[in-house]
């Protein structure tokens, strides 16, 4: 696969796909947006694959929606034309995808990463929903995923005034999974992707269906949820043999069955 604005790579079972528009801070036009997509329908339909790794350059992950390609359009126009329903490709995906966010992670960068499933940041990256500053508001779903990973005080704080944030006050709100010196930034989000997958791949899918339930609907509904879908992961081979390799102190070989 060759792209303008992605580029794509592979490593073991593991995708890459890196943004780069380095001119514009990979501000997400709509063919960026395009060949994102593009790239994850490859990997999503990849047997080989087995996680994904999102990732930018050490300036920016990604600086936003392209706001000159936003500035022209009207009322009218986004009605008739939804393109920010292209974004929630990303949402969903049932392979995991890892991001790895150094720099600016702003506006609809920000609402990317929300939209992965692990955040590594680099000591470097900054996240922010500055879209207030620019008369508009966050459109990728940042009201809402922000909201729910990080609670209502610094969803209005970081909405309304739209503040950048550092990766430290982003892994202590609970945007970012971990940080990591910017050097060792690739380096720890593919042994992420590579140890999710070496996993049972049946069971890595079910557990982020049923992690994501939690942020999709009401208690009850996700308990209810969870419990069928581990139910089910006892009709696979793989939970036999992890649980047989555990109890015979021994490495379990999944096959993804
Ligand atoms: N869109 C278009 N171009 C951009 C963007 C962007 N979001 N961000 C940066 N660029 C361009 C700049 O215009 C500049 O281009 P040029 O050299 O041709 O003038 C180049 O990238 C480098 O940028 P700066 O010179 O500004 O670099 P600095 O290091 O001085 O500043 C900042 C970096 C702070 C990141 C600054 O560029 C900035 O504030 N960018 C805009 C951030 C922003 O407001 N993002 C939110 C955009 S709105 C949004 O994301 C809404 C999403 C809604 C859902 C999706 C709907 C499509």
């Amino acid at each position: 696969m060759s792209f303008e604005t992605v580029i794509v790579e592979r490593q073991a079972a593991v995708g890459i796909i890196r943004l780069n528009r380095p001119k514009a801070l990979n501000a997400l036009s709509l063919q960026l947006v395009a060949e994102l997509n593009q790239a994850l329908d490859a990997f999503e339909t990849d047997p080989e694959i087995g996680a994904v790794v999102l990732t930018g350059s050490d300036k920016a992950f990604a600086a936003g929606a392209d706001i000159r390609e936003m500035q022209p359009l009207s009322y009218v126009d986004l009605l008739a034309d939804d393109f920010v329903a292209a974004w929630e490709r990303l949402a969903r995906m049932t392979k995991p995808v890892v991001a790895a966010v150094a720099g600016f992670a702003l506006g609809g960068g920000c609402e990317l990463a929300l939209m992965c499933d692990i955040v590594i940041a680099a000591d470097t990256a900054k996240f922010g929903q500055p879209e207030i500053t620019l008369g508009l508001m966050p459109g990728a779903g940042g009201t809402q995923r922000l909201a729910r990973a990080v609670g209502k005080a610094k969803t209005m704080d970081m909405v309304l005034t739209g503040r950048m944030i550092d990766a430290a006050e982003a892994e202590r709100i609970g945007i970012v999974s971990r940080v990591v010196p910017s050097a060792e930034l690739m380096e720890t989000a593919l042994a992420v992707a590579t140890r999710i997958a070496a996993l049972s791949q049946p069971s890595v899918r079910l557990a982020k269906e049923a992690v994501n339930r939690a942020f999709e609907g009401g208690l009850a509904d996700g308990i209810r949820t969870e419990r069928r879908l581990f139910q089910s992961l006892f009709a696979t081979e793989d939970a036999r043999e992890g649980m047989a390799a555990f109890t015979e102190k021994r490495v379990p070989h999944f096959r993804n069955r």
